[in-house]
């Protein structure tokens, strides 16, 4: 089936945040910022910046009639800065006028006076300085310090990722408007209406009834906007209940930069312990993530980071620990993969270094450990539907590894100027928010008397396709046609209490509250058309709009049978709640049951580097990869393209840039290079590995969102390989992202 969104994104008429009516008398906010990355307020001066045209207020901290706080896991973090100043970008005043442009002119009038303290902004000072997000997290399997002395080869390194714009083409915006009896709509572009709604309720001093929230979709989130989308949106309602009038708010590209957080960059030490036929024996690591100023979703974050942190390896013996540091960088937050990404590269380190010094390929050492089914993971939970051992020799087969290595070796030999590289990347990705309780969710459905359908959720459709996952939910259970179905808007006042759509869940965790609706609303039906026929209901299904008695067709149709049932006042409406059955962590011993399942799949990465200039190309990437059995396989695969893309961008050439004084200097497109279509790779080969899929997965349709992003990782180890080959005295410390410049040291260096 095709995406529904498709025809309206190929025409343009999607609407965005951006592309919604305004109302006569809409004001337009623009955020006034911290210059500094860290110090204090002396003193704010807005007489000038009030006196430009078409002002109309400028709002601080003093005109919040609630809490002026936004943190969502801590309360940590100011909507609008008080006194002391944490980052660069920290938001200190709201200017509302009467355009965008009078907004933005009046912003640099304001004056301020301030005192600088010296930044941190390196995630191992902060630690050095005790300057931690919450006390650190350590997981432990079987007993490490033993564990050494049982190791024929010790190898210990250092890794380091850095952190990934998210670049959602829609940049964060919202759009507030006040209704009668100081209520508020908030349209927001959101992966998160329900904190948007709890969050403003707070810093307003109203109830979470006097705001609904509503979101059509988005231009992409990539995690930017699961807790980050926020305090946009309570200030363009802070400027509404204040003024009493429409305020829209869109931030420009570089203010978008500036002021929200990004992939955590993370630098970590590893040790690592195999024995003489190269099984790993222990692991031992210590991560640092930088966590930015306020706590904002890095303690979940660091949480997955530390549950990926063996990826897809079994290893007796392990413990990991990780420290979320605060320093003065914007609060780093949510983006795919969610910490797990930044685990796995340590891991992959440990194991590319390993394997260099034993003169080996990774991938014997990679093979050799692979999870398989039953294995137990460091945090308690078993490899159950463990298929990584056959994808594995499938794609070694499909492909023909042992061909390309030897193609490999050969033109190594026969090029001096060119050298290519492959690596392997398995993933093994778990699903679930890693907290419990928010693993929940609710889908509301009406069938309407003409026979037509509506579906609210709490799944926001950002790009990935998930509106059109659950209209096929309802075509499958009521065997309708598509075109009576209609994916509603995100709204906190016919849908409340959402999760974030996150975590990969937002198929898995709304599709089967639907799929519970639906199932309610066809037992209805079905009893009505058993009533009217005479038969037990248990023998009425409905196939193409038709409704069978027996399996043998009726000359009741769909239609017909709505009619009916309305007549006999039948509730034609229901709402659907669905709560992840089994899982469980208890995070003071650090073990449970946290994911519902896990996702498996396999990457070969295939480089070319230029060996004069340092440039490479990435020649093929061949993916095997666990769909279960996908429910939209263009959809799916789409979704694996677009990972691998991204992860691909964070490993080799995104490199954000901080000066020592916190200053963000990759803020715009032309000092921020993400992937194009010439660096991609020049082929991709996508195949679905045998998969039972889960009953916990949306019919049996694995969640796809994020494990993909993970296959990227493995183009830094090819493109490792392929420098070394050139130069087989270069070290190569783990240092991601593998730019062209460090491609090119690595080169022409002799340690
Ligand atoms: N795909 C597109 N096109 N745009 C996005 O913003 N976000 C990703 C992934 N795929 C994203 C995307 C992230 S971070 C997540 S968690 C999942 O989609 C969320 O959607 P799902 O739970 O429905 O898979
Ligand atoms: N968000 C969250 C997530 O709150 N918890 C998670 O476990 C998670 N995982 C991935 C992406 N977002
Ligand atoms: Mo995705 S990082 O869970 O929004």
């Amino acid at each position: 089936m095709k995406n529904i969104d498709s025809k309206s994104h190929v025409t343009g008429k999607s609407i965005y945040l951006d592309d919604i009516p305004t109302l006569q008398g809409t004001l337009y906010a623009a955020v006034y910022s911290s210059p500094i990355a860290h110090g204090e307020i002396q003193s704010l001066d807005f007489a000038q910046a009030l006196d430009m045209p078409g002002v109309v207020s400028i709002i601080t901290h003093k005109d919040i009639a609630g809490e002026n706080q936004i943190g969502g896991i801590f309360p940590d973090e100011e909507l609008l800065a008080e006194k002391e100043l944490h980052f660069q970008g920290q938001p200190i005043a709201v200017v509302i006028a009467d355009t965008e442009q009078q907004a933005f002119d009046a912003r640099k009038k304001i004056e301020l006076e301030y005192i600088e303290h010296k930044a941190i902004v390196d995630a191992r000072e902060a630690q050095a300085q005790n300057s931690l997000i919450m006390p650190p997290r350590t997981f432990r399997k079987g007993d490490v310090n033993k564990a050494w002395q049982d190791c024929e080869y010790i190898f210990e390194g250092r890794a380091q990722s850095n952190g990934q714009e998210h670049l959602y083409l829609e940049t964060q915006g919202a759009y507030a408007i006040p209704l009668e009896n100081d209520n508020i709509k908030i349209y927001s572009s959101t992966q998160s209406p329900t904190a948007v709604q709890r969050t403003t309720a707070k810093v307003l001093n109203i109830g979470m009834h006097n705001i609904e929230v509503d979101v059509q979709r988005l231009g992409g989130g990539f995690g930017g906007k699961e807790d980050q989308a926020t305090p946009w949106a309570t200030m363009a309602a802070l400027g509404a209940q204040l003024l009493k009038k429409p305020v829209k708010f869109v931030l420009n590209r570089i203010d978008d930069m500036r002021m929200t957080g990004k992939r955590h960059p993370y630098d970590s030490d590893y040790k690592i312990g195999l024995s003489k036929d190269l099984k790993i024996i222990a692991f031992e690591s210590t991560m640092y993530q930088n966590a930015g100023a306020a706590a904002d979703l890095s303690p979940a974050i660091l949480g997955r980071s530390l549950f990926h942190s063996t990826n897809s390896y079994y290893i007796p013996n392990t413990q990991v620990t990780a420290y979320s540091c605060k320093t003065n960088l914007p609060p780093n937050t949510a983006f795919r993969g969610f910490g797990g990404p930044q685990g796995m590269f340590v891991i992959e380190s440990a194991l590319a270094h390993a394997a260099k010094e034993l003169n080996i390929p990774t991938y014997k050492l990679q093979h050799k450990n692979l999870l398989k089914e039953g294995d137990e993971l460091p945090y308690g939970q078993k490899i159950e539907g463990g298929i990584l051992p056959q994808i594995w020799r499938k794609l070694v087969h499909k492909h023909d590894l042992q061909s390309i290595e030897n193609q490999t070796d050969i033109f190594n030999k026969n090029n001096s100027n060119f050298k290519k590289g492959f690596s392997l990347m398995p993933v093994t990705f778990g699903i679930s928010f890693t907290k419990t309780p928010m693993n929940q969710a609710r889908a509301l459905v009406h069938i309407y008397s003409d026979g037509s359908i509506g579906i609210s959720t709490g799944a926001i459709e950002m790009g990935q396709g998930v509106n059109t996952k659950i209209l096929q939910v309802a075509v499958q259970v009521f065997s309708v046609s598509a075109d009576r179905i209609k994916l509603e808007s995100t709204n906190t006042t016919r849908v409340a209490n959402t999760s974030p759509t996150a975590a990969s869940t937002g198929a898995d965790l709304n599709g089967k509250a639907t799929e519970i609706a639906c199932n309610a609303l066809l037992a209805r039906l079905k009893t009505s058309a058993a009533k009217s026929f005479g038969v037990s209901p248990d023998d009425i299904s409905i196939k193409n709009e038709v409704i069978y008695h027996l399996g043998k067709a009726t000359d009741m149709t769909w239609t017909q049978l709505i009619d009916q049932a309305f007549l006999e006042r039948v509730n034609l409406t229901e709402n659907g709640h669905y709560s992840t059955p089994v899982i469980h962590y208890d995070m003071s011993i650090e073990k449970g049951i946290p994911f519902a399942y896990h996702v498996y799949g396999l990457a070969l990465t295939e480089v070319t580097v230029d060996c004069i200039r340092g440039t490479y190309e990435i020649d093929s990437v061949k993916i095997i990869h666990d769909f279960g059995k996908s429910l939209n396989p263009t959809i799916d695969f789409g979704q694996v393209e677009g990972a691998l893309v991204q992860g691909i961008g964070w490993m080799t050439m995104e490199e954000i840039r901080y000066n020592d004084q916190g200053r963000l200097l990759s803020s715009t497109l032309s000092t921020y290079k993400i992937p194009d279509i010439y660096s991609v790779p020049k082929e991709i080969i996508i195949n679905a590995a045998q998969s039972e899929g889960t009953d916990f997965a949306i019919l049996k349709s694995k969640a796809v969102g994020e494990p993909p992003l993970m296959y990227g990782i493995g183009t830094y180890f090819a493109i490792a390989q392929a420098v070394r080959a050139f130069n087989p005295k270069a070290k190569l410390e783990a240092n991601a992202p593998f730019t062209v410049e460090k491609v090119l040291m690595g080169l022409y260096a002799d340690n």
